[in-house]
């Protein structure tokens, strides 16, 4: 029996004596560069490069021009990820570099290139008060190219339906028209085309939303290719429309190789399930424990959680934003679920986007309807826990909803204005991101109360509102939807095949028609008009059925008068409240609601501007001086 064991024990060893010089006895591979290019004169140099592989154990890396100098190599234990800085000198020729890997059994080439950089003056605009932000699920909008509708099928809700970069393209004069300003498209890693399998009732269920990246460096196949989507930016940058990328930080899909053989053993968090009580990450005075579920807890079993607490996880992503900036030429960032990410990242990714673009912008999806939670991420100030995220902006999802609830007659029209109190607790409010709705959420015709006359005073009120509004694909034709799915049906026309054409005028309904073109001249009025997009917020009356505010910038003062009752209201509004000096005009250019255009001019008495408000309507009444006004209807 002993010799039986000895034996089985010299054989074991053996097998793994050899199993080892197998392994180590193939030549190394590279199969993926991140990043695939760089930039010389960039504010990140070094640059660190994960090159994914097989066979790196021990390996050494030199470069094959004199130009780039390599550093710090890592290996990890599996010997199939490579890291390595390479330092650019700030006159290095744009062009292909190339590295070599080599070990005792051979070695193989690492394709790099230097980029030129793209024109700063078209490209890196950032969003501004000057914008309107219009979401475009990229898969449900249109298609332009029917040859990568890989496994399409538009009858089922939660299956890839055809939309593409090129579909976009084509409708950027319909988007120019429309008068937006700048797109948020959904994003466009690469994600698995085939669908997810899971006990959940969202499953099967297939990636055409982005959310599940498989390749943070690669562009959907479904959506086209990289030359396809900087043809549509630089489409849309011709046609004054800026682009706004949504990364996914947070999580990649189970389905990326990292979940299988991750480049560390800690660039994932542990798996564990995200239990979501959000308001552990504002409180001061939540657990450690607690805390770091939030921030390492899984999104879901499908969703491996990116740990940025290891510095080579943070360093990818910080330089992976920074990649698709320059190479895309992009305006903006939508960051997903920023809040589940340490607030330390947060700040340390703000800090080296602005760095090297100072006027980008980026906004965070904090998803609580809580005003001090949303503002307690958007930087300006620093948080109970010494950090200031930087970050520029924040979605306002709390005035989102109360706009909601208010235009479906839930809430009374006061409540607007219970919640834009708490614009004190915003470091930049006139920064804040403010949505008229999401992919996420029911679209507002199919929320319980809807009537088309809400849908445009919530959107009027959204336009009128500090900070920059954000409208969703379809809103503008009344579009109707549930819950996920149903709030990303494809937009009508979108589709050669489509019975529906909405991107033309007479393809249509007239109640279809009459919202486009109102909420068209309210893109219009906020466009044209200095204190809607600058101007300090000031509340002149508000009870149940009307909100009344001024927008007062340096230039302009517009009274914003929403009336959501049935019947006309009147009202005195007190000069003073204006800050203005004495004699006064206000007058009533535009609006939405039956009459609104019929309203004539109102001069002030007695300090008093005397206001009418028709049923259903909000009214936006510019104010001027009487030397403004006579030089106005001189003739
Ligand atoms: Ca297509
Ligand atoms: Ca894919
Ligand atoms: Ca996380």
């Amino acid at each position: 029996m002993g010799s039986k064991k000895f034996y089985l024990s010299i054989f074991l060893h053996l097998t793994l004596i050899f199993a080892i010089h197998a392994q180590s006895a193939q030549p190394p591979l590279v199969s993926k560069v991140e990043p695939p290019s760089w930039w010389s004169n960039h504010s990140i140099n070094p640059v660190r490069l994960l090159v994914r592989g097989e066979n790196f154990q021990n390996a050494r890396v030199s470069s094959k021009s004199p130009q780039l100098k390599v550093s710090n190599i890592r290996v990890n234990s599996r010997g199939d990820y490579l890291f390595f800085d390479v330092t650019i000198p700030n006159k290095a020729p744009v062009g292909k570099y190339e590295f070599e890997v080599s070990t005792a059994r051979g070695k193989q080439s690492v394709p790099f290139e230097i980029l030129a950089p793209l024109d700063a003056r078209t490209n890196f605009q950032g969003i501004t008060n000057e914008d309107v932000i219009y979401l475009i699920m990229t898969d449900r909008f249109a298609d332009g190219d029917p040859a990568n509708n890989k496994d399409v099928d538009r009858k089922n809700s939660r299956a890839w339906h055809g939309g593409d970069f090129r579909g976009i393209t084509r409708k950027i004069p319909y988007l120019k028209e429309l008068g937006v300003t700048a797109i948020w498209l959904t994003p466009w890693y690469d994600n698995p085309d085939e669908a997810n399998q899971c006990d959940k009732p969202w499953c099967p269920n297939t990636n055409y939303h982005g959310y599940h990246a498989i390749d943070y460096y690669g562009v959907e196949n479904h959506f086209g290719t990289f030359a396809d989507l900087r043809e549509l930016i630089e489409t849309a940058h011709r046609s004054g429309i800026k682009v706004i990328q949504d990364q996914v930080a947070n999580h990649v899909g189970v389905q990326h190789p990292w979940a299988k053989r991750p480049p560390l053993d800690n660039w994932f968090s542990p798996q564990s399930q995200n239990s979501f009580n959000n308001s552990v990450l504002l409180s001061p005075n939540s657990s450690p424990a607690e805390r770091d579920n939030l921030l390492r807890g899984w999104f879901n079993e499908l969703l491996p959680d990116m740990n940025q607490d290891e510095p080579e996880v943070a360093r990818y992503e910080i330089q992976n934003a920074l990649w698709w900036i320059g190479a895309t030429g992009i305006d903006g960032i939508r960051q997903d679920t920023i809040q589940y990410m340490p607030r330390k990242f947060i700040r340390d990714w703000s800090d080296a986007i602005l760095r090297q673009y100072p006027r980008f912008w980026m906004v965070g999806e904090v998803f609580e309807e809580d005003s001090a939670q949303t503002a307690f991420f958007q930087g300006g100030k620093t948080g109970w826990d010494g950090i200031d995220t930087k970050l520029p902006s924040v979605f306002d999802f709390k005035l989102w909803r109360t706009s909601q609830e208010v235009f479906t007659g839930k809430k009374p029209a006061r409540a607007l204005r219970d919640i834009l109190k708490y614009d004190a607790l915003y470091p930049n409010v006139n920064n804040v991101a403010l949505l008229a709705n999401n992919h996420d959420t029911d679209r507002f015709m199919s929320l319980k109360g809807a009537t088309k006359e809400g849908a445009k005073l919530h959107i009027a009120f959204i336009l009128a509102t500090r900070g920059i509004p954000q409208l969703y694909a379809g809103e503008e034709i009344l579009m109707e939807g549930g819950h996920d799915p149903d709030n990303r049906r494809d937009f009508p026309g979108g589709w050669n095949s489509d019975d529906k054409n909405a991107f033309t005028k007479d393809g249509i309904t007239d109640d279809e028609r009459e919202a486009l073109a109102d909420i068209s001249r309210l893109i219009r009025i906020r466009k044209e008009s200095d204190a809607l997009k600058y101007g300090k917020t000031i509340d002149l009356f508000y009870n149940e059925d009307v909100y009344v505010f001024a927008r007062k910038s340096d230039k302009q003062t517009v009274v914003v008068a929403i009336n959501k009752s049935d019947k006309k209201e009147f009202l005195d509004i007190d000069e003073g409240n204006l800050q203005m000096a004495k004699g006064n005009y206000l007058i009533s250019p535009d609006g939405v609601g039956k009459n609104v255009q019929a309203i004539s001019l109102f001069a002030n008495i007695d300090g008093k501007f005397p206001l009418i408000l028709p049923a259903k309507s909000a009214v936006f009444y510019t104010v001027y001086t009487q030397q403004e006004y006579r030089k106005l209807y001189k003739n």
